[in-house]
């Protein structure tokens, strides 16, 4: 059954064929959604283009959060492609400053650090929501990529953990500013997943390897499994769901890690 089929989707924060952005572009895809993907700029634009053109028709935008400009310009666009308005925004994009992902979390704040990633994690989906609320048409459905550093300290996410705990604060307040209109807005908190955000952090092994260990389904999560959740969150099968952080992570969140260790 085609969950989407008719709806038009802007999916913004690819990268690569790793990402969870192309994860979710490909569910709804598959579920009958007509794309419009984003990236960050032009440099990652032609592995972007190569990735759109698999998905028929894609449109491909390139937006850097970090500007109003930017912003304002691909819903100014999206309004000229998509004449009649859009359905379904994805929000899959992050950035804190690399050594803030590492150490302690007070030996490396500081206030420039704290700034850029509540900027670009946190600020952008409200200022994307803002820009696109004229162009969504009635039972739209926004949603956003959370992790569990939001509500637990997990070792090294540290700034990164009090802007996604930000980011879940925004997906309640956007509910209640738009549940009125129709729009519902919902997170993915996903479990681990190897990609461009997650290469490089120390100690990433380690953690996809606790979870395959201590997770009840005892499985990493697949590129599938947040895809079909997204297909879900954005279809009328959860017409009744807003302001919700649905945890996509093989059951991790719901069990005392630490005891499980042996099992
Ligand atoms: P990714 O590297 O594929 O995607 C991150 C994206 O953010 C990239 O496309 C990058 O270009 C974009 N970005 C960074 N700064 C930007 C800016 N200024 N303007 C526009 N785009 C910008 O990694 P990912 O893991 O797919 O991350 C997507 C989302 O999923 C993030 O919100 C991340 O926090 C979240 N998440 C990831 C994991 C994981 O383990 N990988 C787990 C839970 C949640
Ligand atoms: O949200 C994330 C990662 C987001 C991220 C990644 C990077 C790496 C490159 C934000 N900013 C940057 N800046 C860079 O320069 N995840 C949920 C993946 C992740 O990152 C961790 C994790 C997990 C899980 C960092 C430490 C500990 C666990």
């Amino acid at each position: 059954m085609k969950l989407l089929a008719g709806r038009r989707a802007l999916v913004v924060g690819l990268a690569n064929q790793r990402s969870i952005a192309w994860g979710i572009a490909r569910a709804l895809h598959a579920h009958g959604a007509e794309l419009a993907l984003s990236c960050q700029d032009e440099r990652l634009r032609k592995r972007a283009e190569r990735l759109a053109g698999e998905l028929g028709a894609a449109r491909l935008y390139c937006c850097d959060v970090r500007r109003d400009e930017d912003v304002q310009e691909l819903a100014r666009r999206l309004g000229e492609d998509w004449k009649g308005g859009f359905d379904v925004l994805v929000h899959s994009l992050a950035f804190a400053p690399r050594e803030q992902l590492q150490g302690g979390y007070l030996e490396r704040l500081d206030r420039e650090g704290f700034q850029t990633a509540h900027d670009i994690s946190v600020y952008s989906f409200s200022a994307l929501a803002g820009a696109c609320v004229p162009l969504l048409r009635p039972g739209a459905a926004l949603l956003t990529l959370s992790y569990l550093g939001a509500e637990r300290a997990v070792p090294n996410y540290n700034l990164m953990g009090l802007a996604k705990a930000s980011l879940e604060a925004s997906v309640r307040y956007l509910a209640a500013d738009l549940g009125p209109r129709g729009t519902r807005v919902n997170a993915i908190s996903a479990g681990p997943v190897r990609t461009l955000a997650s290469a490089g952090i120390g100690g990433f092994r380690q953690i996809l390897e606790r979870v395959r260990k201590v997770a009840p389904l005892r499985r990493n999560v697949s590129l599938e499994d947040i895809g079909n959740a997204a297909v879900f969150l954005c279809s009328e099968l959860a017409s009744g769901v807003t302001g919700q952080i649905l945890y996509v992570d093989c059951g991790y969140q719901a069990v005392d890690a630490g005891a499980w260790n042996d099992a």
